[in-house]
């Protein structure tokens, strides 16, 4: 069996993305982000394969090894980007998982794509795996794979992780093909999902839509004992930690603070430009602060970091165009020369320089309408050694089930987000230092390194 690993990650996208320089030389990089961190040494030391797409549509490379590990991609047309990726992926489950925050869309030949592409994910992973191998598929662009693979080797052991909301019944229901995708999750040993009530949903749309009975964490079907469980994610917490106290970052907190004009307070979003993160909500609060008069615009500044993601979907080109002119008539009205009381950024930046903006904000304001945990809250909790800084966060982000010491919000209720954030930022040090210790105990015990390592220890341990 030489070539095949003994322990695979199935993801929808490769951890590492391709760049071509001016003069055509083409190489990879490895995308920076937990999930690689955490599973990087697990790789290596069981020899293992990470399958998954380029990012590339229309091509097909040949695997390849990066930093220890083998890398096997899986092509996928420009089609298929299309209705399995953009479509059934992110128009349909997407907004269904996150509470209907927009419509989801129903379309049949999206489902039909997603149905096939999921199929070569699991072919291949079939061909890559060792005897006995442990495969951990990841996310809700591949539900379907646990069951298929188990069809083709049934030999393996199956994880399966969902990164975002597992619904309620009464939202899943209204699928149409939610019995294939209850039935292929299904097919992992394990099924882990950010919040127990997540694990919980799952349980009880096993009983309703297919008559399993399920007891603590053990859903039973014919022939075989699924375990669906909570595992919530977590941040590099040590990486970030270090970074932080580097003599050029820290100058650079200071540098940025004093190219915002110094203000008093320094609020912080930093999202992928999605509707799920409450983007409009928080600036709506902003805006009202200044126009009440409750803040004046040389006192606090709010920088948005909103990075570009998913342009191609219809939802997230309207949503970019309703931000944009949020923020136009919000410095329109309250702008002065030189100085702009909210600083938006459609554009990534490189890590450091995020570490550098963590640092440098007093207030972080992560207000999503529904989210599966949001990394970046416990990335601002890991980047504040200094025990300064307040967390603004939502009651329905998964982070919130953590990080009760922070100051927790309803996005929906503007009012309440206007006290809080102006409550958060006139708080006295004791308390900020005090939340912020709290914070800080979860997140460095329970970081990502241990949340891969108690999933896998769950998904290896005997049912
Ligand atoms: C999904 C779930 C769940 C953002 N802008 C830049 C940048 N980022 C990084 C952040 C953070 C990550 O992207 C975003 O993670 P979140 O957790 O906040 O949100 P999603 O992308 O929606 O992630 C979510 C997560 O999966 C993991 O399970 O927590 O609920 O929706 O790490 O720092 N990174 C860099 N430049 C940027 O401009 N380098």
């Amino acid at each position: 069996m030489t070539g095949r690993s003994s322990f695979l990650i199935v993801a929808n996208r490769l951890p590492v993305d391709r760049t071509v320089e001016p003069d055509g030389t083409a190489s990879w990089r490895r995308s920076p982000g937990g999930l690689v961190t955490a599973i990087a040494p697990v790789m290596q030391r069981r020899d293992g394969a990470w399958l998954g797409w380029s990012g590339a549509p229309d091509e097909d490379f040949k695997p390849f090894d990066q930093d220890g590990m083998n890398l096997i991609p899986i092509p996928l047309s420009s089609q298929e980007v299309e209705l399995y990726y953009e479509g059934f992926s992110n128009a349909t489950l997407w907004p269904l998982y996150h509470d209907v925050v927009a419509p989801p869309v129903f379309e049949r030949r999206m489902w039909e794509c997603y149905r096939e592409v999921n199929e070569r994910f699991a072919q291949a992973a079939a061909d890559a795996a060792e005897q006995g191998a442990v495969v951990w598929v990841q996310d809700y662009q591949l539900q379907l794979v646990p069951a298929m693979l188990r069809e083709l080797r049934p030999d393996l052991r199956i994880g399966f992780f969902l990164h975002i909301p597992f619904p309620p019944d009464e939202l899943f229901w209204r699928l149409p093909w939610r019995k294939e995708l209850v039935e292929g999750l299904l097919g992992a040993d394990l099924v882990g999902f950010q919040r127990p009530g997540g694990a919980a949903n799952f349980m009880r749309l096993c009983r309703r839509l297919l008559g399993l009975s399920y007891k603590g964490s053990e859903v039973y079907s014919e022939d075989r004992v699924i375990k669906a469980q909570a595992f919530p994610i977590s941040v590099d917490f040590g990486e970030l930690d270090s970074l932080v106290r580097e003599p050029a970052i820290v100058a650079r907190a200071k540098e940025i603070r004093a190219e915002l004009g110094d203000p008093e307070h320094v609020l912080l979003g930093v999202d992928r430009l999605d509707y799920t993160k409450g983007i409009g909500q928080r600036l709506e609060a902003f805006g009202e602060l200044l126009d009440e008069g409750r803040l004046s615009p040389g006192e606090a500044v709010f920088v948005q970091i909103a990075t570009p993601s998913r342009e191609r979907v219809d939802e997230y080109r309207r949503l970019r165009d309703d931000i944009e002119l949020q923020v136009g008539r919000i410095n329109g009205e309250h702008s002065t020369l030189g100085l702009q009381p909210i600083q938006y950024f459609h554009q990534s930046y490189g890590r450091r320089e995020l570490a550098a903006l963590y640092l440098a904000a007093d207030v972080m304001v992560v207000t999503p309408l529904r989210d599966g945990m949001n990394l970046v809250a416990k990335e601002y909790v890991s980047c504040h050694h200094d025990l300064r800084g307040s967390l603004v966060l939502s009651e329905f982000a998964g982070a919130a089930d953590e990080l009760r010491a922070s100051w927790l919000v309803n996005p929906y209720d503007v009012e309440g987000l206007k006290r809080t954030m102006l409550t958060a930022m006139r708080a006295t040090p004791h308390d900020i230092a005090r939340r912020m210790r709290t914070m800080r105990r979860r997140v460095s015990t329970y970081d990502v390194d241990r949340w891969a390592s108690e999933f896998l220890t769950a998904l290896e341990s005997p049912a």
